[in-house]
């Protein structure tokens, strides 16, 4: 099954968006199968965002991601990856289109609300290292059979 890692950052969590936020994923059918409530390190921030390292927005991205706390959200589902970024759209969030989360909440790249995944690999790797092994829960939703065709 597809993992994303979704941050809901720190402008949603003070914007009081948090369970805004949370509500579309849970809508679409995505399973949680991790969640918390944290303030994000220096250290993981730069790890986070390391492919973003040298370009010109990176000092502000790790202030705004450190600067206060966020949700973070461990999804699987079958196509998380592209389900969860079609449902966050657009990074310049006056572009996103409306329905998305960013086109509906944001106004601007720089205050864009939420992170996802970007590829299923990337899914993978962000919630390992976001998430410890005791941190995520394998459970079997009873819905899952009503979302996911022949499971
Ligand atoms: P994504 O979040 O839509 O995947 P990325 O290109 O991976 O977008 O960029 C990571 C984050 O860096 C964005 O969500 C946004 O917060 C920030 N960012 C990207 N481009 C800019 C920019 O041009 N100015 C300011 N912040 C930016
Ligand atoms: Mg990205």
């Amino acid at each position: 099954m597809e993992r994303t890692l979704i941050i809901v950052k720190p402008d949603g969590v003070q914007r009081g968006l948090t369970g805004e936020i949370i509500r579309r994923f849970e809508a679409r059918g995505l399973r949680i199968i991790g969640m918390k409530f944290m303030q994000v390190s220096r250290e993981l921030a730069e790890k986070h965002y390391e492919i973003h390292k040298g370009k010109p927005f990176y000092d502000g991205l790790v202030q705004y991601i450190t600067s206060s706390p966020v949700v973070a959200l461990a999804l699987e589902g079958t196509n998380a990856v592209a389900a969860a970024r079609m449902t966050i759209g657009s990074t310049k969030s006056h572009e996103a289109a409306a329905g998305t989360i960013r086109g509906d909440l944001a106004l601007e790249v720089g205050r864009n609300l939420v992170h996802g995944s970007d590829s299923v690999e990337n899914g993978q790797k962000e919630v390992a290292l976001w998430f410890n092994d005791s941190e995520l829960i394998s459970w079997p939703r009873n819905t899952d059979p009503w979302i996911f065709e022949g499971r």
